[in-house]
């Protein structure tokens, strides 16, 4: 299935600019579903996809796992990155070697030399899933980019800008595209609109979304 869908995409990229400091690399990942997929799977066997809630006490409808040093976390006391995966009580996986250097060379493609994430955050969309539009601002340091991978059916994302207020514009993001901010975009707001039901070849219904984070 997935030949299938690299032969109708032929092997070509290319990057767009959506904003100040803000790329989207399309289909850079396009063919890599196979060690994505398995990569995933050994993930979730250690720390499983859950759907955490929000301080306002709303069930989050993204289910979430993570890997790296440390892992981003929500409940009733609100937001923050821990390096223990509440639901085990053990430290979250590994980042994989695979994933730091997709992370990596991302970064570099849009610009941003020496990224090192230090937490990978993995969302899982069903049909009808969203995230409302927010800023990524629990991590230490803000120089470092966010890299947000989508594979699976597509999505629209919202790019804004530093006030919850600003216009959003909408960026579709499909299967293998990357979407890269920092610098001047690092902390504008951004959400998912919610996914319309549609299918594709290997991830079948669901989206997900690999975000790679400098944390600590
Ligand atoms: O799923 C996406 O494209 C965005 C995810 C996101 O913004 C986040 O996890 O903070
Ligand atoms: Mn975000």
């Amino acid at each position: 299935m997935d030949d299938l869908f690299d032969f109708i995409n032929n092997g070509e990229t290319w990057v767009e600019s959506i904003s100040d400091d803000a790329v989207v690399l399309r289909q850079f990942l396009s063919n890599r579903s196979a060690e994505l997929s398995a990569t995933i799977k050994d993930i979730e066997q250690q720390a499983p996809f859950r759907h955490m809630k929000t301080a306002g006490g709303f069930t989050m409808s993204a289910a979430i796992t993570g890997c790296g040093d440390y892992g981003w976390i929500s409940d009733r006391r609100g937001y923050r990155y821990s390096k223990v995966d509440p639901i085990t009580e053990q430290p979250w996986p590994e980042m994989p070697k695979l994933l730091f250097d997709i992370g990596q060379q991302c970064a570099l493609e849009a610009g941003y030399k020496d990224f090192k994430p230090d937490a990978c955050l993995i969302n899982r969309y069903a049909p009808k899933s969203k995230m409302s539009l927010h800023q990524d601002k629990d991590e230490k340091d803000f120089t470092a980019p966010i890299v947000s991978v989508s594979l699976g059916v597509p999505a629209t994302f919202l790019f804004g800008g530093a006030q919850r207020s600003d216009k959003t514009i909408k960026v579709p993001v499909s299967h293998g595209d990357v979407v890269v901010w920092g610098g001047e975009s690092r902390l504008f707001f951004h959400g998912v609109s919610p996914i319309k039901p549609s299918y594709h070849p290997f991830w079948g219904d669901n989206r997900i979304n690999i975000t790679f984070r400098t944390a600590g």
